[in-house]
């Protein structure tokens, strides 16, 4: 086994153990946790947004949001009433468990009902790191090519959801979303799949009846 795939199968196992001590933690007090990915400029903070203002009120909500460099999207999100930390990666292109752990003492509480995560943008890192969430949805707007589930398995295998965002655009570009759904089914046949713009808000309804229906089962199964 060469060195580089020694120490990066290293840190993938610590970074499990990690996720699983998280999981463990979230299946004890009833939280249930989301991992957002996708490539940058999708949709993950603005759907973040869109979802934030729906749940105001009637979820108690946290958020990390992960970046290279900027504190612009914890910036954007802060203003809907739930307690968002930026995590600042300095160049690593994907979360990691041990940043959950190290930043999640900002944003906690006793009686959170969702942790929401938004990776850092990026299609291929981000799917290999496990964060301890109950799912991974990835994002995938329709002017990126309805191609690419096909081009990025990976983070389609692993997802519990794609969220097809843009909806609002379709028809500029050539993006086929029976064609991009029928992608992701064949590489995970099990994946649910959600079309909507953060725009208009047409999807949106049937995308926070999801969230809120999960989150109802976690507490119910705590
Ligand atoms: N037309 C349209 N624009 C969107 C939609 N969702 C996000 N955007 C825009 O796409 C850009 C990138 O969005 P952002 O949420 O920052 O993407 P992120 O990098 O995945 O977090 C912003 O200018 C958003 O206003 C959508 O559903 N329709
Ligand atoms: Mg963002």
């Amino acid at each position: 086994m060469s060195l580089k795939v020694e120490v990066e199968q290293k840190v993938l196992s610590a970074n499990d153990r990690l996720a699983a001590a998280l999981r463990e933690r979230w299946q004890e007090r009833g939280v249930f946790c989301l991992n957002l990915i996708s490539s940058p400029g999708s949709g993950k903070t603005t759907l973040l947004e869109r979802t934030m203002e729906r749940l105001a009120g009637r979820v108690r909500a946290a958020v990390l949001v992960g970046d290279l460099q900027t504190e612009n999207d914890a910036r954007r999100l802060s203003q809907y009433g739930f307690p968002v930390r930026q995590i600042v990666t300095g160049g690593t292109c994907h979360l990691e468990a041990r940043m959950i752990e190290q930043h999640l003492p900002a944003v906690d509480r006793p009686d959170l009902e969702l942790l929401i995560i938004e990776n850092v943008g990026n299609l291929v890192c981000p799917s290999s790191y496990d964060l301890g969430e109950d799912a991974k949805v990835v994002l995938l707007s329709t002017v990126e090519g309805d191609d690419k589930p096909l081009k990025y398995p990976g983070i389609f295998r692993r997802a519990r959801a794609a969220v097809f965002t843009k909806v609002d655009l379709l028809g500029l570009t050539d993006f086929d979303i029976e064609r991009a759904e029928e992608h992701a089914r064949t590489i995970n046949p099990e994946i649910l799949t959600f079309r909507l713009s953060n725009r208009t808000g047409e999807g949106l309804d049937r995308w926070v009846a999801w969230l809120e229906g999960e989150i109802a089962r976690k507490r119910a199964a705590r």
